[in-house]
Order: C-alpha cells, then structure tokens, then sequence
C-alpha cells in the first residue's frame, strides 16, 4: 500500500495525518507550505479538483473530503475498532457526531476564519463573523452537554473525536476565543495528551 497525504499544518489535513498516527501505520506526508494562505489553489487543483487542503492518494484513488478520508482509511487499514456498523447499538449516534464534526460546523467555522483574517480586510463583515461565531458556540453548548460524564463521545476514542476536536482546535486557534463550557475543555485537554496527536499537531517537523 502507497498512502500519501498532502498536508498544510493546521488544516483539515491534519485528520487523516492524526487517524495514521493513532493507527501506526505507514504513510507519505507531502508538506504543501508553511500556511493554507500560501496555498497555490489553481496548481493544487491537480491534487484536490477544488483546490483545498486535504489531498489523500491511497495508489491511484485519490479522496479530498476530510471525513470520508478518515473513515476510508479506518475501514481500509485496520481502524474497525475506531468506527460503528449497522448491527452496532452506537451505530446512530456514531454518524450523527462523526458529520457533525464537518457539516454542522465546518461551514460556520470557515466563515468565522475568512471573515476575521482569511479574507483581505475589506472584503470581511463583520456581521457575518459575529453570526457565524455564535452557531459555532452554538455547536459547541450542544457537545458540552453530549459529552458530559464521557471520556470520549461514545465513550471509547473512535472517528467521531477525530471529526469533533479537529473543529475544536480551529475554535482555538482562530483569533477568536470560542465559549468552551467545562466538560468541553476537560475533552479537549484529554485530546490533546494523546500521544498521536501530540505527534500530528507538530508535523511537519
Ligand atoms: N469539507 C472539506 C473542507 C476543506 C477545506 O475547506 N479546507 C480548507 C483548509 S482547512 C481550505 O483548503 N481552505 C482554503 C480555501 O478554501 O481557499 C473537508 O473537510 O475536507
């Protein structure tokens, strides 16, 4: 097997690269540039046809959406006990916070981050970011509540915290702060003790 991630620190990339490190197997890690803002997108079409970070080749097969690259290499590559089947009790409850990692606050999120320093000053308002930010607190009051008592969102490490604390991560490291009720912030600082992230949030070295 040939697997090949090309990353930008910080980025969604940064997924797949943790899911690798969590499961200790082998891979390629294409570093693409210091920051996404330098990111040459036309060029970088040949890797992602829409020009975005993540890019992950697995020989030929090539994949771009973050989460589907997660649960391609979890299901692939020895990661089942990170994922939940149909005949699982959790198997509900496992897609339901595995997309919302992604679809219920990726979108939010990228505004937050283009309309407070992605985007050239005179093309962010305001008033987007200070909407966008609140759903974002919004998403995360609800997971506060979800995760309370758990070690883990169901209750054992899996995908679904690969998806959530990723999105987590971007809350802190925007220039915005983020409301992080308590149950939140003892997660996330679990997270942030395993040794695979620890390893993937330094990447490139
Ligand atoms: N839903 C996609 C989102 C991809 C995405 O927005 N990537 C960001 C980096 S985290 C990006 O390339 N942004 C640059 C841009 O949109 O111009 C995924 O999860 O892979």
């Amino acid at each position: 097997m040939t697997l090949t991630l090309h990353h930008i620190k910080n980025t969604r990339s940064l997924r797949p690269l943790w899911l690798m490190e969590e499961l200790g197997i082998e891979y390629t890690l294409v570093n693409e540039g210091e920051t996404i803002l330098n990111l040459d997108k036309q060029a970088f079409r040949q890797k992602n046809p829409v020009g975005k970070m993540p890019a992950f080749f697995d020989g030929d097969q090539g994949i771009f959406e973050s989460v589907a690259i997660i649960e391609y290499i979890a299901n692939k590559y020895g990661g089942e006990h990170l994922v939940r089947k149909p005949g699982d009790d959790e198997y509900g409850a496992y897609l339901q916070y595995l997309h919302f990692g992604e679809a219920g606050m990726g979108g939010y999120m990228s505004l937050v981050l283009g309309h407070t320093f992605l985007l050239p000053e005179k093309h962010r308002n305001e008033k987007v970011a200070a909407w966008a930010l609140g759903e974002m607190n919004n998403a995360i009051s609800y997971l506060d509540e979800e995760i309370k008592g758990k070690d883990y969102f169901l209750g054992s490490f899996s995908l679904v915290d690969i998806s959530i604390a990723y999105m987590l991560f971007l809350m802190k490291i925007s220039r915005n702060s983020g409301e992080f009720g308590p149950n939140i912030k003892t997660y996330f600082d679990r997270i942030k003790k395993r040794e695979a992230w620890i390893k993937a949030t330094s990447l490139p070295l």
